[in-house]
């Protein structure tokens, strides 16, 4: 038997006894995967005939890149192949933190590489809004498994659940949902601060520090002291970690000493920044982003307005 090369198993992740022995010869599948309008070959199973196909289809794109274009399923065929191959997600948004980077924290937990297209000028988000990439013409827009997400939340939904950020139960997902949408309140709070015009700042400044340590601080202080346990949620790492690190070093940022009525919070923070993936993305030269600074917001103004 043929050994399967080792790109068609990264494409399907599959291995050479997993699948069946050719059953079809190399030529006629567009026609094939025309009329039966399944995603494989044979019997809408994957099989090994799939594997010899995408095999050639993108040895013989190497030599001839437009060989395909009389053969539109063959097309969508290479076009997953390659989406597939080439694994990062690819994030779409401004060199800024703003509902992104949320996201960058989920996938640099989760220990997932990530590719970042960052749009400089209004021209470059209108690309996208023309071309279609934009579900509702706005980003976040992250390209990944094959689709093009937008909303911020639903994207870090799809990336916990992917990376078993998200409990263990939907009870326990129902508790991270609680937990998460609160940081969110409260992210979203200290994320409009920059945009605050100069003789509202202060005023708004003292909001956050009251609705961080009145409303939300207290509640997760009392989480982690009632369970005695290391993480929010079910005694295991989750997204609700990672977001509300993510969210007190930001209110950090704004009060140094915010989390000084909070030492379970406090001891939070010192463990989760401990986590391999997460100590490695607080380190300088990550894509984690810094606060966005008053010189950034002409820029930002011209993409978004
Ligand atoms: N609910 C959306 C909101 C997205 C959003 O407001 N995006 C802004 C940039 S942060 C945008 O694309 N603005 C351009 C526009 O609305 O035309 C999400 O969470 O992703």
């Amino acid at each position: 038997m043929k050994m399967v090369q080792p790109r068609a198993r990264a494409i399907f992740g599959h291995t050479a006894r997993e699948v069946q022995p050719p059953r079809e010869g190399p030529e006629g599948q567009n026609l094939v995967l025309k009329q039966h309008g399944q995603d494989f070959l044979v019997g809408n199973k994957f099989s090994w005939a799939d594997v010899q196909l995408i095999e050639a289809i993108l040895a013989v794109e190497e030599k001839i890149p437009a060989v395909l274009s009389g053969f539109p399923q063959l097309q969508v065929v290479g076009n997953q192949a390659r989406r597939n191959m080439s694994g990062k997600p690819k994030l779409h948004y401004c060199n800024a933190r703003g509902r992104m980077e949320s996201i960058r924290w989920l996938l640099a937990a989760a220990g997932v590489e990530f590719e970042e297209c960052f749009l400089e000028t209004k021209d470059d988000l209108t690309k996208l809004q023309k071309d279609g990439s934009l579900l509702f013409q706005q980003v976040p827009m992250v390209e990944i498994d094959g689709m093009k997400m937008v909303q911020s939340r639903a994207i870090a939904n799809y990336i916990a659940a992917k990376h078993n950020l998200y409990g263990k139960d939907l009870k326990e997902r129902a508790l991270i949902d609680m937990y998460v949408e609160a940081i969110i309140d409260l992210n979203e709070l200290i994320m409009t601060h920059s945009f605050q015009p100069a003789d509202k700042k202060e005023q708004h400044l003292a909001t956050i520090v009251d609705k961080a340590t009145n409303r939300y601080f207290p509640v997760y202080e009392k989480v982690l002291k009632d369970h005695g346990q290391d993480f929010l949620v079910g005694n295991r790492f989750s997204r609700a970690d990672v977001q509300l690190l993510e969210t007190l070093l930001m209110a950090e940022e704004c009060k140094p000493d915010i989390l000084a009525k909070f030492p379970l919070l406090q001891s939070f923070k010192a463990r989760t920044s401990n986590i391999p993936t997460i100590k490695k993305f607080l380190q300088p030269g990550s894509q984690r982003k810094p606060p966005i600074q008053e010189k950034d917001l002409p820029k930002l103004m011209q993409i978004f307005h």
